[in-house]
């Protein structure tokens, strides 16, 4: 269905695309499942927790700290750019949705990218609520641009914390006709659910991934090998 002015509502998703850590791995940057899943010693998962900010806010805004400067030493990968120029093919027909809090989908040409998680160059403020864009360091507690306090926390979305865009998700995963899974263990609720929505729908499902995941047995269809070879292979 189109509406008066012939575009295709967001509702009419035809594909709606996940990524996970896997489709930057080869830009460089660290799955969470890398090198044993650990950061200084620490379990990510554990680290990422609003427990463990009130607990030493120092430690976890360096470990958020480390991954935003490190973006400035990476780029994206073919992965990103194919899915870039999917974009540029199906325009509002792709709904692009990623766990990751890189900017690497942007900066491979993605316009419309949803942070579910969250973005590494976002800082939020917890006592006047503003969202900035932020690429510095916050460990130190620099004075929040809107209201001067000391509050400001990265805008990422820590385990017990609810998901960005959780309603439009669900909206395109029951528009679209295909959802394609790329680069994730499927061990992070609610996006390991997603495939599950899909199938609820009636839709096509394709997983992309160097490894089996924890839902691979759930896809219709699902493809072994590095993001950078089988992402350009599908969408060109
Ligand atoms: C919520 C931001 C309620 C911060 C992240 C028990 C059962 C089920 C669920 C739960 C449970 N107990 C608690 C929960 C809920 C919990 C959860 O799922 N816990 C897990 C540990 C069991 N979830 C939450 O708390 C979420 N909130 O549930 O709120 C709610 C829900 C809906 C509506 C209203 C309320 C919030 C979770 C978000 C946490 N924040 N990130 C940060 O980045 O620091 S999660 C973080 O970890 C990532 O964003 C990502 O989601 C996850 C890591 O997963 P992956 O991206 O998949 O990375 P991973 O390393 O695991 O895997 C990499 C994959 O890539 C591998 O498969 C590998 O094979 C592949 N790969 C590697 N290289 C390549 C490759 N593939 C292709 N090419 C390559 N080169």
């Amino acid at each position: 269905m189109r509406t008066a002015s012939g575009r295709r509502r967001a509702s009419d998703v035809r594909i709606v695309v996940l990524t996970g850590a896997g489709v930057s791995a080869e830009s460089g940057l660290a799955t969470f499942r890398d090198a044993g899943g650990l950061w200084e010693g620490h379990d990510p998962m554990v680290v990422a927790t609003p427990e463990a900010f009130a607990e030493d806010p120092d430690l976890v805004q360096r470990f958020y700290d480390e991954r935003r400067q490190a973006l400035a030493s990476v780029r994206p990968n073919a992965a990103h750019e194919a899915l870039a120029r999917l974009e540029a093919a199906l325009g509002r027909d792709l709904y692009l949705v990623t766990q990751n809090i890189d900017d690497l989908h942007e900066r491979a040409g993605s316009t419309r990218v949803h942070h579910m998680h969250g973005r590494l160059r976002a800082a939020w403020c917890t006592a006047c609520d503003e969202r900035v864009e932020w690429t510095q360091g916050l460990v130190g507690r620099p004075p929040c641009p809107g209201c001067g306090s000391a509050s400001l926390r990265p805008d990422v979305v820590w385990f017990g914390e609810v998901p960005y865009d959780m309603d439009a998700i669900e909206e395109a995963l029951w528009a679209c006709d295909l959802f394609v899974s790329i680069g994730t263990s499927g061990l992070v609720y609610p996006a390991a659910a997603f495939v599950h929505h899909a199938i609820g729908h009636g839709k096509r499902t394709l997983e992309l991934n160097l490894d089996a995941s924890d839902g691979s047995s759930d896809f219709h269809e699902s493809r072994r090998g590095p993001a950078t070879a089988l992402v350009p292979a599908w969408v060109d």
